[in-house]
């Protein structure tokens, strides 16, 4: 689906290598200046193989735009709209230009694919969001923090215009990501598990800010399917991570899934935890005496005891006096 620039510059230039060796076995039975027609034919060859390559590379340069945040709203509309051809790689960079209330702090969000900038204020001036425009769509763009000109960034759109091309070769490519999980223990036994992830790109740099769902593989009366067991946004290290209690006992497949975002291509990874002992999902409440009943034995041996040494002081104290008694008389 998603062409890279690598291999097709590869293709072209082994086929022009081909057409290089036709030309060259005439040139050699004529033998007329085979040299000056060879190094023509290896540049014409070299052209014809990079002309695809560098319109390509052109199709992927990203769409560039400033907006300004002005009082007004963006670039001083409240009801700023933006339009963006499928498929494109955008970098949209905001701009703090306020006159009025400068104490304000904005954070950018673009909903529906799930991007933010980081605060943008009169000290952080500037911050810039990159993605793929793959989705077609109206979305809205606002700022996300309660701040003094809230009414006036709350009703901007991005358009983004499905065409053909989309998932053809016009598309951008996303920049391929990978998730490693581990576990705090392969064998589980009534006690919770923490599960981390890390989720990086192709250059191995973290991917933060995204949000990744760990799933378990269930089975329900025959039905497979999949349980979230929670889901973490990833730090500045692009790191995740979730605590999960088993409540079910067996190997169990647990799933980190990351969907995409910006830039960056979908990815997952699975991993096998084993379990001896679940915590039950639910517990029994006790009832009545049930709560005692496994204290009752000692007590009932107490009382016992302490009727029987009191009868035995008793019977003591009686013998002692029928005995004191005849001396006197
Ligand atoms: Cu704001």
């Amino acid at each position: 689906m998603v062409t890279k620039p690598g291999p097709q510059l590869t293709v072209h230039s082994s086929q022009s290598a081909g057409a290089l060796s036709t030309v060259d076995c005439r040139l050699s039975t004529r033998n007329s200046r085979p040299l000056v027609l060879r190094t023509v034919a290896l540049l014409a060859g070299l052209v014809l193989g990079l002309v695809p390559w560098v319109a390509h590379a052109q199709s992927q340069e990203p769409v560039k735009m400033r907006i300004e945040i002005t009082e007004n709203g963006f670039n001083g509309q409240p009801d700023f709209n933006l339009e963006l051809e499928q498929g494109k790689t955008v970098e949209l960079t905001f701009v703090f230009v306020q006159k009025a209330a400068l104490e304000d702090v904005h954070i950018v969000v673009l909903k529906g694919y799930g991007l933010e900038t980081p605060e943008i204020s009169y000290y952080n001036k500037e911050a810039t969001l990159k993605f793929v425009a793959d989705k077609p769509g109206t979305f809205e763009l606002t700022c996300d923090l309660d701040c003094e000109i809230h009414d006036k960034l709350k009703r901007a759109h991005l358009k983004v215009k499905g065409s053909g091309a989309a998932s053809g070769a016009g598309a951008a490519a996303l920049v391929p990501t990978a998730i490693s999980m581990y576990p705090s223990a392969w064998e589980v036994a009534g006690a919770p598990v923490k599960l981390s992830a890390s989720l990086k790109d192709a250059n191995g740099s973290p991917v933060a800010k995204a949000t990744v769902r760990f799933l378990v593989d269930t089975e329900f009366a025959g039905t497979k399917g999949q349980m979230e067991i929670g889901a973490a946004r990833t730090d500045a290290n692009g790191a995740a991570a979730v605590s999960y209690k088993p409540t079910f006992p067996g190997t169990q497949q647990i799933t980190a899934h990351f969907e995409g975002m910006g830039l960056f291509a979908e990815s997952e990874q699975s991993l096998r935890l084993q379990v001896r002992e679940a915590e039950p999902a639910y517990v029994v409440a006790p009832r009545g005496l049930e709560g005692v009943s496994d204290r009752i034995p000692i007590g009932v041996a107490v009382v016992l005891l302490s009727i029987w040494s009191t009868f035995t002081f008793v019977l003591y104290q009686v013998f002692r006096i029928s005995r004191a008694t005849p001396a006197r008389g």
